[in-house]
């Protein structure tokens, strides 16, 4: 309601908010590294000021200096987030009611990495937010900015936050790089299928790039978007001078490319870093006389992970059904025991034979539902890209899945029910998931098309008065058995046909059921399939094992012309000699795929078998480095994200805690040797072949003094003078810091040190040690060890 009138006020006008606060507060003296919140308390007269020329220059709307006050930056402050927020909003307050004007309150990403890729749990993101959320609201702040979020899952959890503990509207911005994606992988569309489903009033995109460059991503956004789109670009690319980060463009060259947006249909602006009141003045005077375009609904039908969106309605979509108990001993037995290695294995399986969505229940009487709904969906989302269909009968684990989830969910399901609908759709609504609706209500199923789908009629009449579209309702006509039920088998194929015709939903079946208790069940599943989809099915849960389902699936989408000009047809079959891709179906995986798959259980089991017939420096040479090889490369084709190249390494780590353990064991540790220091280099985190070089020189008996990793130069330097080190080694893994890789070797030889430097990483090669100025280049690490010996000549040979 209070955004209806927001909103009201900016119907025929764009919407400013002001510009850049830490610009701002740079430009007045504050040291780079000082907490810029903390002025609201100790100087709220700069603070006020920089608001005050914000509002002259034109803005509607000021930011409150907030953006990082949150219990985990200041918890060793003298002032509480309490005092930050109290004072920085009140400041905001003070200087925008005299002109009539508004007040974000501003809330910036945490600074800590979220569960599974880090450990910041959702909930405690979630506390953190609503803590800032109720102290802002409570001081007068008219709305909530979440702004500069690379993270979907953070932005889901203060978006949760505002909604669950404020009544005031909720603008949620992300930030993208040059890539087209969020740091964690989100693209534009992810990101408003997600947020639109969380319910924001207004989303968008601040910081990243300059308006220029921002440009596609901004179109993106708004070819998806239902809801007002609000943009707040940098002053152009960011760019170091030697000295400080400056942005390059000029405000007249800014507030072009804000006109070009606002006639996209953008119709919210403001500026982010570099930018200053010049800026906002600029794009007040640029949009005098222009009137924002009124918004459309897309109406498109869509669920998505935080990688992926999968559009429903446009081609026929797959819903894996293996991840259900019914049927399935070995993963009751799992459940029972509170284990999540069948649900990893089961959605690695099914991505690779063509799932485009995973269903996923958990229901077994004997378990608590809602909890392993929880760990459920965080096991999926750990191994897999896919979006998730959460189905459980129980209302509470559809609100446990949903909460958790990372994405719009599918939540299955609701049904005719008053009762059911009651309790589901306030979960559907605030998760903003879409939702499966059974034909089904208190008469049970009717046998006839016509009751099932004035069933169907109530259901989305009902959602309607819940705020939920029709867009989000999937249809399920359901699927009886042919062996029990044989006459109403066509009448729930005419339902589908006439659910379309009449509501213009999508629907769903549950295919395998038909064939339940009949003998070679793929025949009827195929059939019944075949005679699903001409009826208008869009979203088949079915076996993705069954090659013949997929085959139906495949030429119905030719003969109906929904794959154009056969393409995708071709692609499968064309060269192949009739043999469709079945790429993965065997469930004892490799160690290079439980490794790419980031499944660390598995990989730590392999390693333990492995290690029986394989020497460990094999395994690492011959199965590791490929793996992450492989990785590292569908990293940069975007295969993968940084999550998931996260994730691989972990499992990298689980897999060479057991290599090391066996090294050691076997290793020769008695000769007492010199020491060596071993860091991977300032500005660089990688270390697994570091620490791999490490434990293969202890094992030759070498005493490592191992530094880390983004080691500072000053630190290499001490050590070395400290211990009198004869022997360096330094670890790179990205052409950006091997450029700290000489200025650590310079910075040994300026303080003439006779330590000899062994260099190592896969951005090396001897070429580079040489140019750098290093004494050894090691291409592997017993490469290192020889070196070692070479240099320690009392060694005993590799
Ligand atoms: Co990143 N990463 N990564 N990464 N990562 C690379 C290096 C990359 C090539 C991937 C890609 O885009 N294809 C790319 C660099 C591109 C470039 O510079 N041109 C890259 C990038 C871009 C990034 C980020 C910037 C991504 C982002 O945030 N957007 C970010 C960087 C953050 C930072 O450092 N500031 C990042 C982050 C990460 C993770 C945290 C997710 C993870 C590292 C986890 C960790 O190390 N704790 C990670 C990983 C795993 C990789 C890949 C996939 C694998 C690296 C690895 O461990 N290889 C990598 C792609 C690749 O290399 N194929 C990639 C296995 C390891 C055993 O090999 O380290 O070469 P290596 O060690 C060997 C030898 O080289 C030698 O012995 C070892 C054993 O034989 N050796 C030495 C190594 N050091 C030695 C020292 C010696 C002697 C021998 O003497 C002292």
């Amino acid at each position: 309601m209070k955004f209806k009138n927001l909103l009201s006020k900016f119907d025929k006008k764009f919407m400013l908010f002001d510009g850049a606060m830490g610009t701002m507060l740079q430009k007045s003296g504050l040291q780079p590294g000082k907490l810029p919140e903390i002025l609201n308390v100790t100087d709220a007269e700069v603070i006020k000021q920089i608001h005050r020329k914000y509002l002259d220059a034109g803005a509607d709307i000021i930011i409150s200096n907030t953006f990082g006050a949150n219990e985990l930056k200041y918890n060793s402050s003298d002032y509480t987030i309490e005092d930050i927020i109290t004072a920085g909003v009140k400041i905001a307050k003070e200087e925008a009611g005299r002109k009539g004007k508004l007040v974000a309150l501003d809330l910036g990403p945490i600074g800590q990495v979220m569960e599974p890729t880090g450990n910041l749990s959702f909930k405690a993101a979630y506390k953190l937010f609503k803590n800032q959320v109720v102290i802002g609201e409570r001081t007068g702040a008219d709305l909530i900015l979440i702004e500069t979020m690379s993270d979907l899952y953070e932005a889901k959890a203060a978006v949760l936050a505002a909604k669950e503990n404020s009544s005031l509207p909720v603008f949620c911005t992300m930030t993208f790089q040059k890539d087209g994606r969020t740091l964690m992988g989100t693209d534009p569309k992810t990101m408003v299928v997600a947020l639109e489903g969380l319910g924001v009033d207004v989303l968008g995109v601040n910081c990243s790039l300059g308006p220029a460059e921002l440009q596609g991503i901004v179109d993106e956004i708004l070819k998806y978007s239902s809801i007002p789109v609000l943009v707040q670009p940098n002053a152009g690319l960011p760019r170091y001078d030697g000295r400080n980060t400056v942005y390059d463009i000029t405000p007249e060259e800014f507030s072009n490319n804000i006109v070009i947006m606002a006639k996209k249909g953008v119709r919210i602006f403001g500026g982010c870093c570099g930018t200053d009141p010049e800026f906002i003045e600029s794009i007040v005077n640029a949009l005098k006389f222009m009137k924002p375009l009124d918004i459309r609904e897309k109406g498109y039908t869509a669920v998505c992970s935080p990688t992926k969106t999968v559009f429903i309605g446009k081609g026929i979509k797959i819903i894996g059904e293996k991840i259900n108990p019914t049927g399935q001993e070995d993963y009751k037995k799992e459940l029972i025991e509170g284990k999540v290695n069948y649900i990893k294995k089961q959605s690695v399986v099914q991505d690779n034979q063509g799932a485009d969505i995973l269903g996923l229940n958990v229901g077994l009487p004997e378990i608590d539902e809602p909890s392993t709904m929880k760990k459920a969906v965080k096991a999926v989302q750990e191994v897999v890209q896919l979006p998730v269909d959460i189905d459980s009968p129980n209302p509470r684990a559809l609100e446990a899945g949903a909460r958790i989830y990372n994405g719009k969910p599918i939540i299955n399901s609701v049904n005719g029910k008053k009762k059911v609908m009651e309790t589901v759709f306030p979960i559907v609504k605030k998760y903003g998931g879409c939702v499966i609706a059974l034909t089904i209500d208190e008469n049970g199923i009717p046998n006839n098309a016509e009751d099932r789908v004035s069933i169907a009629g109530k259901i989305i009449k009902t959602a309607a008065s819940y705020g939920i579209s029709k867009r989000d309702i999937i249809v399920d006509c359901l699927t009886l058995t042919a062996s029990a039920q044989q006459k109403e088998v066509m009448e729930t194929i005419k339902a589908v046909k006439l659910v379309k015709e009449k509501f213009g939903v999508k629907t769903v079946l549950g295919v395998s059921n038909i064939s339940y208790g009949l003998p070679r069940r793929c025949v009827l599943n195929r059939t019944f399939l075949a005679l699903a989809l001409n009826a208008g099915l869009d979203l088949p849960i079915m076996n993705t094992q069954d090659q013949g389902m997929k085959d139906i699936i495949a030429g119905f989408q030719v003969l109906t012309g929904i794959d154009k000009e056969g393409e995708n047809y071709i692609g499968e079959y064309g060269s192949k000699s009739n043999s469709p891709k079945v790429k993965c179906s065997e469930t004892d995986k490799k160690l290079n795929d439980a490794i790419i798959e980031g499944m660390g259980e598995e990989a730590a089991r392999i390693t333990s078998s492995l290690l029986k017939v394989e020497k460990p420096e094999n395994i690492v040479n011959s199965y590791i480095i490929p793996a992450l090889d492989e990785v590292g490369k569908m990293y940069e084709s975007q295969d993968v994200f940084l999550p998931q190249l996260i994730q691989s390494a972990e499992t990298v780590k689980k897999s060479f805690e057991i290599i090391k353990k066996k090294i050691l064991k076997d290793g020769k540790k008695s000769i007492k040797k010199d020491s060596i220091v071993l860091a991977t280099v300032k500005g660089d985190i990688h270390d697994i072949g570091k620490n791999i070089v490490k434990v293969l020189l202890e094992n030759y008996g070498f005493d490592v003094i191992d530094l880390g990793r983004d080691v500072d130069i000053e630190k290499v330097v001490g050590t070395v003078k400290d211990r009198d080190i004869k022997l360096v080694g330094l670890s790179a893994l990205m052409t950006t810091t091997v450029p700290n890789m000489k200025k650590t070797i310079d910075a040994l030889r300026e303080n003439q040190l006779k330590c000899k430097v062994v260099v190592g990483g896969a951005v090396l090669n001897q070429n580079y040690a040489d140019m750098i100025g290093a004494d050894y280049y090691a291409k592997d690490a017993r490469e290192a060890v020889k070196i070692a010996q070479k240099i320690f000549p009392v060694s005993t040979t590799v």
